[in-house]
């Protein structure tokens, strides 16, 4: 009697599996990526001289006396972030004007020399402890080009200092999520990109080295848009490697530093909805930026509005009708529990539904006791063994018949559908093109907030 009470737990807990999970798809993402796509949005903090002159790029003559923030408040910044959903932030450490924000070693074109708390300030180590107080990741901003520096001459003579600068960021600010190398201005400059990567990969090996660098690339605008397909896998000198893009774009439009009269470029609702649609929804990272003003605190109506926003988007997704589904599936890899479509109900990092290998066309229904109304539906792969959906579709039932409301290409970490508000008792996700067996870890279904998008303004 024990024997058989014994045997059938386990059946019911770990299933009879004699398959074992599909293989990663290589290349994949490192344990670092993973973690930085699981992040979602960001806060992009541009801060420095430029801030105190209403000017975007300055030209390094700026005098470090400018720099005079009344009140620095990075707690606030980083506060907020968390609050809106940010997992990270990165902060501008040094702009193209070549000012730098802690008390370097390696020039005297620092807070040293500003009045700001008497020249003893490092706002570095504030907005890095205060991100670690909140709870979220720190990165630094660091731009190649420099305006001010007269070593810019001497390629070996300015990698030598950029090291040095490199060296101290990383060794006394704990723990780096991301170091962010814009390529603005550099055109022209020959840089030891391989010495600063290696550089960084020896004190912090952890860390991301993100646009100029081998571990994150830009999308290619600062619209905040990511393309309808989002492929990771990208061709970097000449090999094949899991490169996945940020969306970095301002709160205020076409200002990343603070001017006193931008307040009117602060983006509507409607805009910065569309933008974490078509850049989280479509599976990239977004890095949104919000820029501190001259007393160092992150502007009121810029915070009222990343609120109005957040809170939207909460709304929409507070509540997932596919929970109280029927969950079945075109195909279960060898029948086993372990890959069932129910692990797709909740957003649970390990489980997945798979199938067996070379079934083609695959499909998850999901089933409900009476209609139920939905405008979105959120798709994620396991991403952890590799990209692999390059087609898929929805579905609803409409009598006896099947009718597709939507068709599209990757889904990634994430995808998030717009759909037409629509009536159904049953919903299909369908995977029509993969490059290997699917590998599904998460299908949502929702009914938006009436504050949010509708279908046909997403793209407009
Ligand atoms: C650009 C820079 O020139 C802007 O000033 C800003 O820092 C943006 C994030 O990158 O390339």
């Amino acid at each position: 009697m024990m024997v058989l009470f014994f045997l059938k737990l386990t059946y019911l807990t770990v299933g009879v599996c004699n398959v074992s999970a599909p293989q990663p798809l290589f290349p994949v993402p490192t344990p670092q990526q993973l973690m930085w796509h699981r992040l979602e949005m960001g806060m992009f903090c541009h801060f420095g001289i430029n801030t105190f002159h209403n000017e975007e790029w300055t030209d390094g003559s700026k005098l470090p006396e400018t720099f005079s923030p009344t009140d620095f408040n990075p707690l606030q910044w980083a506060e907020v972030a968390k609050k809106v959903g940010m997992g990270y932030l990165i902060f501008t450490v040094k702009h193209h004007d070549g000012f730098v924000l802690y008390p370097t070693q390696h020039t005297d074109y620092c807070v040293r020399n500003a009045p700001w708390k008497e020249g003893k300030g490092d706002a570095v180590k504030e907005v890095a402890d205060a991100c670690r107080k909140v709870g979220i990741k720190f990165g630094f901003y660091l731009s190649p080009w420099d305006r001010h520096d007269s070593r810019y001459n001497d390629n070996k003579a300015y990698d030598e200092y950029f090291k040095n600068l490199l060296r101290e960021l990383l060794t006394n600010y704990g723990e780096i999520l991301e170091v962010w190398f814009d390529g603005a201005g550099t055109k022209g400059h020959v840089y030891d990109w391989e010495g600063y990567y290696g550089l960084i990969k020896q004190i912090q090996p952890n860390a991301l080295i993100a646009i100029c660098g081998p571990d994150i690339r830009w999308v290619g605008n600062e619209d905040g848009l990511a393309p309808e397909s989002v492929w990771y896998v990208q061709e970097r000198d000449g090999k094949k490697v899991w490169w996945p893009p940020e969306c970095d774009v301002p709160i205020r439009m076409g200002q990343w530093f603070y001017h006193t009269d931008g307040e009117n470029r602060l983006l509507s609702l409607n805009s910065l909805l569309r933008i974490y649609y078509n850049s989280v929804g479509r599976g990239a990272v977004l890095l949104l930026n919000v820029s501190p003003d001259r007393s160092g605190h992150l502007p009121e109506p810029d915070v009222k509005r990343l609120f109005e926003w957040r809170s939207v988007i909460e709304e929409t997704f507070k509540e997932n009708l596919a929970l109280s589904a029927k969950w079945s599936s075109s195909n279960t890899r060898g029948d086993c529990l372990e890959f069932s479509p129910e692990n797709c109900r909740i957003e649970n990092d390990d489980k997945f539904w798979t199938t067996d290998d070379g079934m083609g066309t695959s499909y998850v229904t999901l089933t409900f006791d009476k209609p139920v109304t939905f405008d979105r539906v959120v798709i994620k792969e396991h991403i952890a063994l590799g990209q692999r959906v390059t087609k898929h579709s929805i579905w609803v039932k409409r009598g006896k018949n099947w009718e597709r409301l939507l068709e599209s290409t990757t889904v990634g970490y994430k995808r998030i559908h717009l759909l037409p508000s629509t009536k159904s008792r049953e919903v299909r996700v369908q995977i029509d093109e993969s490059l290997d067996v699917p590998v599904i870890e998460f299908i949502g279904v929702y009914l938006s907030s009436p504050k949010d998008l509708k279908i046909n303004k997403i793209n407009k």
